[in-house]
């Protein structure tokens, strides 16, 4: 394939020294907590996938199907040269706009992002070999430190799905809108995925399947500690713990240790005490309401054009011009 090219604004080098500030930051805490984003190295973007198809997980299907109704409409609306997409993934939901955008004729680039190498390799790859028209420009990175140099041709449409924005503190998702936001020019766009706030027992399901998958999705935060900073941490220590906040109306997945003990860090140059029934609280998975999304665009500067959810009101995607 001569359609695809990879760039690593990340090294493993890199990740290290990243993961180990994480774990002195947040693992000497009081209550003790890690970003989200240490779940994904293979493995875990591998579990990821799963989760995707369980049938208690329906952000994914929800999504799915508003992208499979709305997407020439997104091609209408934006006439976009170049779909970067953010935390790409596998990027299969994906092609519902790449399509579309290939049907409108407009589009000559696809430039997926994500922190994990593997798994945007594969999709860069296999998006390229299934559009062999499309220049595919795959970085690897984080989404919140190589903003500033998204490549593509104008007019570009920055997709970020999945409701991933809901991984971000409420201050950092107002910062990471706003460099969103700055990165693009007037007249360009962004596709924005928000998983909708519903009855409690739904959103805990959906993160605490019966099959177990999420609870090892969490647990391989603690694999990549090991594999990346020498810890000795055992999975088989701690449970599997999804609660839905109220108050900040968003999901928390955490670890609990199931008895005292400690977990060596030498990466890090640390020993990390638990006592028995202590949490580690490893993602928040914020929800939204319609109204608060519209906002929190119009703070960052974009406008919102158009609001779509599916038919069982899950989940939204806003569609704005910067
Ligand atoms: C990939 C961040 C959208 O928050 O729903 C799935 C990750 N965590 N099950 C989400 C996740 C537990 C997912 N995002």
């Amino acid at each position: 394939m001569n359609n695809v090219i990879i760039e690593r604004h990340r090294s493993g080098d890199d990740l290290t020294t990243a993961l180990r500030q994480d774990v002195r930051e947040g693992l000497s805490a009081s209550q003790k907590w890690l970003p989200a984003t240490w779940f994904y190295d293979a493995r875990g973007s591998e579990l990821f996938e799963e989760i995707t198809a369980l049938p208690e997980y329906y952000p994914t299907r929800a999504e799915r199907e508003v992208l499979l109704r709305e997407a020439p409409a997104v091609a209408a609306a934006t006439g976009a040269r170049t779909l970067v997409e953010l935390g790409a993934g596998s990027s299969e939901k994906t092609r519902a706009l790449l399509d579309a955008l290939r049907s409108a004729g407009t589009l000559t680039g696809f430039v997926p992002q994500d922190v994990s190498a593997s798994a945007l390799t594969e999709a860069a790859e296999a998006i390229a070999a299934d559009y062999p028209d499309l220049a595919v420009h795959g970085v690897v990175g984080d989404f919140t430190a190589n903003l500033g140099e998204l490549p593509g041709t104008s007019p570009r449409l920055v997709a970020f799905l999945g409701g991933t924005i809901g991984n971000f503190p409420p201050a950092e998702r107002a910062a990471f809108l706003r460099s969103v936001r700055a990165v693009l020019k007037p007249g360009e766009w962004l596709l924005l995925g928000t998983d909708l706030v519903k009855d409690p027992a739904t959103l805990v399901a959906a993160y605490d399947d019966a099959r177990g998958v999420t609870a090892e999705f969490n647990r391989n935060v603690l694999t990549v500690l090991n594999a990346r900073l020498g810890a000795d941490a055992d999975p088989a220590d701690f449970d599997h713990v999804a609660v839905w906040d109220a108050e900040h109306e968003w999901i928390e997945m955490r670890l609990r240790a199931r008895r005292d003990l400690v977990v060596h860090v030498p990466g890090a140059g640390l020993d990390v005490e638990f006592r028995a029934g202590e949490h580690l609280r490893t993602e928040v998975s914020a929800k939204f309401r319609p109204e608060v999304v519209r906002s929190e665009l119009a703070d960052a500067g974009f406008t919102r054009e158009h609001w779509w959810t599916d038919e069982a009101n899950r989940f939204g995607v806003s569609l704005s011009r910067a």
